[in-house]
């Protein structure tokens, strides 16, 4: 199967588990179960369910051992809508274009929004906590805090704080090697660990030993830092058509992004370094089925 078969075949998979578990859209109150369905199953690349699934596969999970996976997999996409519909809030970003079409709360109002985000989180926890016949409840608890560890405020929440903070108050320091580390880390927490969680939780619950996790883990600290650098990048060089999200929002906003500070050349040289790091760590997990190292090259090359 190729690269491209397989992402479509395990997105019709993530597609098919969101839609039969996220409540009804008549279950009272409507209007909030409405509103996640409009979020959640809006689009997207469904890429940290996929890469928990690869992650699974690749320690040795076979496609029949999936099926009972794909909930607690499919708790990470809900987690990620819930910090995109967050982020697009008048508070934070204040967007109205994701992934095509209108944001949640210009469609749902404010306060939908917002509270959209909070079920979208307690929701994915649930999911994550319902318990898996061929997992020890000691593995499936470990794995359920690395996912809640990623996004508390050491965390997504933190990197978006300090990505606030950071905002035009960057562009009065000239101390390169400073911001170069305050980059970091926002990229690294805001983006990176809710990564990294994904392709743990696939390991975790795929039966990985402490060898492969740790590759999965190297694996996918270079590839969520790859993912926001070349988001960054497609900021500036993608429309808004192509990503489905205004573009070019980190120059109007003054943002500390690796292009700003670093140029386009280097942002993408830097991408190429870290897709190596994370081919190179997939080829340490031996195993029939591995698709990571092409989803790497996939989330490094792709135009949206
Ligand atoms: C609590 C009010 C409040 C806000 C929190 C959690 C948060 C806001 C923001 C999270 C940070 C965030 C949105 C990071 C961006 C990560 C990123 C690159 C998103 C785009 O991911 P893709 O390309 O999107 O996978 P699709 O649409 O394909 O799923």
């Amino acid at each position: 199967m190729n690269l491209n078969d397989f992402l479509l075949a395990k997105r019709a998979l993530v597609e098919r588990t969101l839609d039969v578990h996220l409540p009804p859209a008549g279950t009272p109150p409507p209007i909030i179960h409405e509103a996640m369905r409009y979020a959640v199953l809006g689009g997207g690349k469904r890429i940290r369910p996929i890469i928990a699934i690869a992650a699974a596969e690749a320690v040795g999970a076979h496609a029949a051992n999936i099926e009972p996976l794909l909930l607690p997999f499919c708790a990470l996409e809900l987690i990620h809508t819930y910090s995109l519909v967050h982020d697009d809030l008048p508070a934070l970003d204040n967007d109205d274009l994701r992934r095509g079409r209108k944001t949640t709360h210009v469609v749902y109002g404010e306060a939908m929004g917002v509270l959209v985000g909070d079920a979208l989180l307690t929701e994915a926890f649930t999911w994550l906590a319902k318990p898996l016949a061929r997992t020890e409840p000691a593995r499936q608890l470990r794995a359920i805090a690395e996912v809640a560890k990623a996004v508390d405020s050491t965390g997504m929440i933190g990197g978006q704080v300090a990505d606030i903070v950071a905002e035009r108050s960057h562009e009065q320091s000239d101390d390169r090697d400073a911001l170069l580390r305050e980059l970091n880390f926002i990229h690294r927490n805001k983006t990176g660990k809710l990564f990294t969680a994904s392709v743990l939780l696939g390991g975790l619950l795929g039966g990985a030993s402490d060898d492969q996790l740790h590759a999965l883990r190297r694996y996918a600290d270079a590839l969520g830092l790859a993912f926001q650098i070349v988001d960054d990048l497609l900021d500036i060089e993608e429309s808004s058509a192509t990503l489905g999200k205004t573009a070019g929002k980190d120059v109007a906003q003054g943002k500390l992004t690796y292009p700003a500070l670093l140029g386009v050349d280097t942002a993408r040289a830097e991408v190429d370094r870290l897709l190596g790091e994370a081919v190179r760590n997939a080829g340490v997990i031996a195993g029939p089925v591995n698709t990571l190292a092409p989803i790497a090259r996939y989330i490094c090359e792709r135009r949206s």
